[in-house]
């Protein structure tokens, strides 16, 4: 199988912590296809019409997008747990679905500082995307620790990752601020070998 993917990618991130969890990573070619909405990778594209990573190509030729496709994928391929079976499933979506959503906002806020011309930049727009991912950090502070204290899920996969990215592209904002249990559970998340394998570069 060959995964296009870039190592900054948080959304690629998630798919490499995934398989080297689930003990797949030999089977996977990683590709670079770095992309932003303006300026899509051609090889990319032929796979992807959305021209987003990660993508994953299996022997086939069929591909496979986007990552929460490819992470469930790769869990039904090998029997894994990383998606529980029965009523806790439903938390597991819920919550990887509120990882993405920040990935997705702290994203965009990089794009829009990134790919705009400087003159265009909406400000007002990205603030609106940090309310989004502060909003999700408060709601996982006092909602979900109890989730991320539990068994290991593609969840708290979505947490670790998300939270370095902040870290990684968005660290003025400060979103340790008086939020201790979640400040406790990544410090000790990051210390996993499969999360510092890859750091986003
Ligand atoms: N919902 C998608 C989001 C993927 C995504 O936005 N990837 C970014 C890189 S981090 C990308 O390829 N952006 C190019 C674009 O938006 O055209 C997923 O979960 O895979």
């Amino acid at each position: 199988m060959r995964l296009y993917s870039a190592t900054a990618s948080p959304f690629a991130r998630k798919v490499r912590v995934c398989l080297l969890e689930l003990g797949l990573s030999d089977q996977v070619e990683l590709l670079d296809a770095a992309s932003t909405p303006i300026a899509p990778s051609d090889v990319l594209i032929l796979q992807n019409p959305l021209g987003k990573i990660p993508c994953l190509v299996g022997a086939d030729g069929a591909a496979l997008y986007d990552s929460r496709v490819i992470t469930r994928y790769l869990n039904d391929l090998v029997d894994g747990d990383l998606y529980p079976s029965g009523p806790q499933l439903w938390d597991t979506l819920t919550l990887e679905a509120t990882t993405d959503g920040m990935m997705e906002a702290a994203v965009l806020m990089v794009y829009e500082k990134r790919v705009r011309p400087e003159e265009k930049v909406y400000n007002v727009w990205i603030e609106a995307q940090w309310d989004k991912i502060s909003r999700s950090l408060d709601a996982i502070e006092s909602g979900w620790i109890g989730h991320l204290d539990g068994p290991l899920d593609m969840a708290q996969i979505g947490a670790g990752v998300v939270l370095e990215y902040l870290d990684f592209r968005h660290g003025d904002r400060d979103w340790r601020k008086g939020r201790y249990g979640l400040t406790r559970w990544q410090t000790e998340f990051a210390k996993r070998v499969v999360m510092e394998k890859t750091q986003p570069v």
